[in-house]
């Protein structure tokens, strides 16, 4: 290319007019433009005019997106500009055809910064905004201002990270990246949702597995021996679940190898048990695994699932955990990621609600913790125990200390366990409601 970038001008015509005026909508195409295109996402925003039309901007690391809709006349106005190579605009120009349901179009490209008009010796090294130490050689090192976004239509929790996407890889089941955040550490992100961090996994995987094993512990005198995990592709559960001598046998059941890979290389702190001859991993469906289980197989149950939406969908149905209870044995323990009670409270409750039909409302109980990189920081999950023992009452609260300064847990301990399970009163009336 003979230019600094590619400017590609379009007229979307008879588009889906319904779509032209749905804010949401446009925004989440034009990102989604982007990243098919193999752009770096910076940041977005869009605005809704009354009573017609939408205007926005996608800035990329190479560039932007831009839009102005008329819905009235079933058009859209739409600048793709991209700098370097490594982007091509066409992509993107193409998803938005399918996107917009566009029948006519026409587009014009322009090169920018034609290298025919700019002067040879016209560079110069600018000092960016932000620049630390100039090296002679590197010129000057960038702190780029690149953030992740997890969020739904209306709430966000951000992350800045460095720019660097460590592996970024979309399959028939979901988009699976490991990018470099700032204050976090490295983090795995699955369809734009934080998945963990370096830096605060262990509040999540400590508390998804030692409530459910000390409980079990203290109840029937022995450790769950037998353990299934669904999900959990990263390995933070199953290296909490490992720590446990007499654990005999954890069998993880992951629907995507591309997480098992991408955290092994990148995240092998996480990752850190798949070695281990006590892991049988096995990658495949968790929902089917579940349905042909043998009865009475296991005497713990951890599903370390995604948000429901994608492939995680079915982790939050009455059938799931009816099988999922035929599958444990007496006095067995379903512990499950329960979303939040504030992002997501619609789920939070119906989860519960779910859980307590098959179970029974005495033996379904809540725990709450913080996940800081969750949208809204207040995270849930819900215990269900095929049998009559009260996972706080009937705790062995030594035996749990013990455990808990033993190996040197950074979240979890014997006060923790009980205070998981007292709830704010908001959350109280959400469940009995
Ligand atoms: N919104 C995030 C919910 C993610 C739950 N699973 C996280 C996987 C960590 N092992």
């Amino acid at each position: 290319m003979k230019a600094l970038g590619r400017h590609i001008l379009v007229e979307f015509l008879n588009c889906n007019a319904d779509v032209m005026n749905d804010v949401t909508t446009v925004e989440n195409a034009m990102v989604e433009a982007a990243q098919i295109a193999g752009a770096t996402v910076i940041n977005s925003t869009f605005h809704h005019f009354s009573p017609y039309g939408v205007s926005g901007v996608v800035v990329i690391q190479e560039s932007h997106l831009a839009i102005h809709t008329w819905p009235e006349y079933r058009y859209a106005a739409v600048d793709l500009f991209t700098c370097g190579d490594s982007v091509d605009p066409w992509v993107s120009f193409e998803f938005l055809k399918k996107a917009f349901s566009s029948s006519r179009y026409s587009a014009i490209e322009m090169n920018r910064g034609s290298t025919h008009i700019l002067k040879k010796g016209d560079a110069v090294q600018v000092k960016p905004n932000n620049a630390e130490n100039y090296d002679p050689k590197q010129g000057y090192k960038i702190n780029r201002n690149v953030w992740f976004t997890d969020k739904d239509e209306n709430q966000a929790l951000s992350l800045r990270y460095t720019g660097e996407v460590l592996f970024d890889e979309r399959n028939e089941f979901q988009r699976v990246r490991i990018l470099d955040s700032i204050s976090y550490g490295k983090m795995l992100t699955i369809d734009d949702m934080v998945m963990c961090t370096e830096r605060d996994e262990f509040h999540y995987h400590e508390m998804i597995a030692h409530p459910a094993m000390q409980a079990f512990e203290s109840a029937t005198g022995k450790t769950a021996k037998q353990v299934l995990v669904i999900g959990g592709g990263d390995g933070g559960t199953i290296r909490e679940v490992c720590r446990y001598p007499g654990l005999e046998k954890v069998t993880m059941v992951e629907i995507d190898e591309a997480v098992v890979r991408a955290c092994k290389l990148h995240l092998p702190s996480i990752a850190r048990e798949f070695s281990n001859p006590k892991v049988n991993l096995i990658i495949g469906d968790g929902i089917k695994f579940v349905a042909e289980a043998p009865a009475d197989s296991y005497d713990l149950i951890i599903v370390d699932g995604s948000d429901p939406a994608g492939p995680a969908e079915g982790l939050f149905t009455k059938e799931f955990y009816s099988n999922c209870k035929k599958a444990l044995k007496n006095n067995g323990i379903l512990i499950t990621q329960g979303e939040s009670p504030m992002f997501h409270s619609e789920t939070f409750v119906a989860l519960n609600k779910c859980l307590k039909q098959v179970f029974s409302t005495q033996q379904v109980h809540t725990l709450l913790f913080h996940a800081t990189t969750y949208p809204s920081g207040m995270w849930s999950l819900q215990m269900a125990i095929k049998g009559q023992y009260n996972p706080v009452t009937d705790l062995k609260k030594d035996d749990a200390g013990r455990f808990s300064k033993f190996h040197q847990l950074k979240y979890y301990n014997e006060d923790l366990h009980a205070a998981a399970f007292a709830l704010p009163t908001f959350v109280q009336k959400m469940l009995n409601a």
